[in-house]
């Protein structure tokens, strides 16, 4: 065997981990990530031309270790496969960020360190608590743009930030700009620990994109059907393997939506770009599927759950859960209380990567009941960020899970 098949086996059965980038708008996530992936990605036109993030983006690495410290560019040993999730700070793209924190083991929080702790930052670090996230990196960017004193200043900002709700979490002053602690980060990334993963069990995979990866004139027979990218949280997937995609397609009938189950099978599978035959939980994921390509356009499928045929349970628009709400709204500036859930009031929930609205039915001490307008596929323990709507933005109030 020459060297290089040794170190691509390695690879192969690397422990891989998903580490979220998120934090407030300009902050630094993506350029952060360009640095620790050596990939922009931002990649929509829309995107470039309003220099902000808007879709969820991704990049893969490899992370190795030699004599001198962390690498990603090959140098001693491979020592763990990260899939980065890169999340928009606009405010009004909460739900998005709230969709890739269903995805992710550990979140990098970039916080710039001259702008210091900001409405998203706060906001952020609510929905990875909701989310039920426990592994934090804070990483305090931008640093070449302070001075000793506000660089102190803002680390014991953040410090009073965290306090009762993540402890010992390294803080790394960064410059992404000028690549001061990329590799402070890779070592931290390492040094979270990989929760066990579930092998065993139906698979579920959610769906947080859908797409045709078609180049316009493709040949028919040469045509590739709809792709599913997300994570798969439980179970094996192979190639081969019959599944079924719920809630599915959206048809609209006489002014009313339905929702049809799909059915196909995996045409192929990969584990960030590579293909592979099968999947294991951990990374980020896509699957190629043979339904018509035009199923999948501009993730139409995505907050969709993926398994074996006839395995997912029937989708619902009725749901429990038990709840607990922040002390403040989170994501304006300034100190607003949060009134109590009203019956017949009208929030959004974000369940693994789907978000729907849901009335309130009925709220008993700390279980609330939900008719939801968009039906999803709830299993027992789900967790679930509760948004309110205060002056037209979807404000991040509570948390809860699916009884
Ligand atoms: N001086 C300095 N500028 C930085 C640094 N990191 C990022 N920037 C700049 O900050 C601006 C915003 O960077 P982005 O990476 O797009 O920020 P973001 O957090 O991804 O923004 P959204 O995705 O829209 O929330 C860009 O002009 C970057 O060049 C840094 O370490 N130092
Ligand atoms: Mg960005």
């Amino acid at each position: 065997m020459v060297k290089s098949d040794v170190k691509k086996n390695n690879e192969n059965e690397l422990p891989t981990i998903n580490i979220g980038m998120v934090g407030h708008i300009d902050h630094g996530k993506t350029t952060l990530l360009y640095k620790l992936s050596g990939k922009w990605a931002s990649t929509h036109s829309e995107e470039l031309k309003r220099g902000i993030t808007i879709k969820l983006g991704y990049a893969d690495i490899v992370i190795y270790k030699d004599e001198k410290g962390y690498n990603r560019e090959g140098r001693g040993k491979a020592i763990r496969h990260v899939s980065f999730i890169d999340a928009p700070g606009h405010e009004m793209l909460m739900a998005t960020m709230l969709s890739g924190a269903a995805m992710i083991d550990g979140a990098i929080l970039v916080i710039a360190a001259n702008e210091g702790i900001k409405p998203q930052t706060i906001e952020h670090l609510a929905a990875l608590q909701a989310k039920k996230v426990k592994n934090l990196i804070i990483v305090q960017n931008k640093i070449d743009l302070v001075d000793i004193e506000q660089a102190r200043k803002n680390y014991n900002d953040i410090m009073e930030l965290l306090k009762g709700k993540y402890d010992n979490v390294p803080i790394i002053p960064v410059s992404a700009l000028q690549d001061i602690n990329i590799d402070k980060i890779y070592e931290a990334i390492v040094n979270i620990p990989i929760s066990e993963r579930k092998t065993e069990g139906e698979p579920i995979f959610l769906v947080a994109r859908s797409f045709d990866i078609n180049k316009p004139g493709t040949k028919p027979e040469n045509l590739h059907g709809a792709v599913l990218g997300g994570t798969l949280k439980q179970g094996i997937l192979k190639v081969g393997d019959e599944i079924e995609i719920k809630p599915g397609m959206v048809i609209r009938e006489a002014n009313q939506l339905h929702y049809k189950t799909l059915k196909t099978k995996i045409v192929s599978l990969f584990r960030g770009t590579k293909k592979v035959d099968k999947l294991t939980p951990g990374g980020s994921m896509s699957i190629e599927t043979e339904l018509d390509m035009t199923i999948g356009k501009n993730d139409a499928l995505a907050g969709c759950v993926v398994s074996h045929v006839g395995k997912l349970p029937e989708i619902t628009t009725n749901i429990s859960i038990k709840y607990q709400l922040f002390p403040e709204v989170y994501g304006t500036i300034g100190h607003e209380k949060i009134n109590e859930i009203k019956v017949s009031e009208m929030l959004m929930l974000s369940i693994n990567t789907s978000m729907s609205v849901g009335i309130v039915k009925k709220v008993k001490k700390d279980v609330i009941e939900f008719s939801l307008k968009i039906p999803i596929v709830s299993f027992r323990g789900d967790n679930v960020g509760i948004a309110r709507n205060i002056n037209n933005h979807w404000r991040l109030i509570g948390y809860g899970e699916i009884l």
